[in-house]
């Protein structure tokens, strides 16, 4: 790949890969906003980052839809009504690294920031699937989204979501320009991207070029091969017989992280000292958040400071933004390993321990969440 033309980014970004691009936000700062600020958000791309001029750029709407349609940006705002959603986006990859230092995964490291909250504007899917006639009430379709750029894998970036998600009004799948209230940045897919609330973030495609109508899922390797997940036992060896009989993963899982203190922070013993954190259930609302200051022996319920305000509007499970959470401890009893784990509307809670969801694509890590304090 040509990385010869990369936007410029601001430093606090911690990278994990350079080319292609992949970093993700300081945890101490991914706290402090309900809504990450744009650049400081993660970035997570498989090949060079495109530079595409909106006057130029046409996206695609095909597959079943024949003859294919050709749309420029203009047109695909006409298209229906304006829509602004906040939504959490996270990588399934996030929190590989704790995977990786029980046993080595395979896949780009993440720490516990390949995740951001933001709003998004843009119009409904399902309005551009209903322009173009799709037969958006067929269960068994699917819809594709493939990318500009030309990935590390030697193929354009490409997977898919199921008609059942993309034409639901209450799924909130966005055609989205607009991030935080401006156009998005290079880095977060310009000119347009699709944006999937509550689905891991590899189907919210960026620089997108072509949405098709498509019988079955995605052939691309980032639907059928990348986010996949197999018992602990099963290695590189034995994996090629069991790609195709496993899911593709979409909804994300019940998940939260302690961003403040990071790990090996020190606290000084008997001080006071607020933990923060985040907590996220594909839609569903957080309903509480328990911290342990002892690894698990005993639990109290921290303060739930900002979340997605839905429930007021009357939606059901359309929690898309993260919670934003605190625990206030009086004396800190350093040294110690403290731990979270949230529990959403419909009680799902987080398993105790990543050794047991341990997987060879490093993937859906939603382990109880721990950080070791000293206190010197
Ligand atoms: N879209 C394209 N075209 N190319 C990519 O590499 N990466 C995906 C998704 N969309 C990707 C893409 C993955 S794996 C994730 S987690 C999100 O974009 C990350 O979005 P962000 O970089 O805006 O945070
Ligand atoms: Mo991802």
């Amino acid at each position: 790949g040509d990385y010869s033309n990369e936007p410029s980014r601001r430093p606090e970004l911690v990278v994990n890969s350079k080319e292609p691009f992949n970093a993700e936000t300081p945890p101490p700062l991914l706290v402090k906003d309900f809504k990450t600020p744009v650049d400081l958000f993660y970035v997570r791309s498989h090949g060079p980052t495109p530079d595409l001029d909106v006057s130029s750029h046409k996206l695609e709407i095909g597959g079943e839809i024949k003859p294919a349609i050709e749309l420029s940006l203009s047109e695909v705002q006409t298209i229906g009504q304006h829509v602004t959603i906040d939504a959490t986006l996270t990588c399934a990859g996030n929190r590989r690294n704790e995977l990786n230092a029980i046993k080595k995964v395979k896949g780009v490291g993440w720490e516990i920031s390949a995740i951001g909250n933001a709003t998004w504007t843009g119009v409904r899917l399902r309005d551009v699937l209903l322009h173009a006639k799709a037969n958006i009430d067929s269960p068994h379709l699917h819809v594709e989204f493939i990318g500009e750029e030309d990935c590390e894998e030697k193929t354009k970036y490409g997977s898919s979501i199921p008609m059942t998600k993309a034409a639901d009004p209450k799924g909130d799948v966005l055609l989205a320009w607009m991030m935080n209230g401006k156009p998005l940045t290079r880095d977060h897919g310009y000119p347009l991207r699709i944006v999937v609330p509550g689905y891991i973030g590899a189907r919210s495609v960026k620089w997108l070029r072509k949405v098709n109508v498509i019988p079955q899922e995605s052939q691309f390797v980032y639907q059928q091969r990348d986010y996949k997940l197999f018992l602990p036992h099963v290695n590189w060896d034995t994996v090629d017989a069991l790609w195709d009989s496993a899911f593709s993963l979409s909804e994300l899982s019940v998940q939260s992280a302690i961003c403040e203190p990071e790990k090996d922070q020190v606290i000084a013993k008997n001080s006071p000292y607020t933990i923060r954190g985040y907590a996220v259930s594909n839609g569903r609302r957080i309903t509480r958040v328990d911290v342990s200051l002892n690894n698990g022996a005993d639990w109290e319920t921290a303060d739930l400071v900002q979340q997605d305000k839905r429930e007021e509007k009357g939606f059901d499970n359309r929690y898309w933004s993260w919670t934003l959470w605190q625990f206030k401890v009086g004396k800190f009893p350093s040294p110690c390993t403290i731990c979270c784990r949230a529990w959403d509307s419909s009680a799902n809670t987080q398993p105790e321990q990543a050794r047991n969801i341990w997987n060879l694509r490093g993937v859906m890590n939603n382990a109880w969440h721990r950080v070791e304090v000293r206190d010197h």
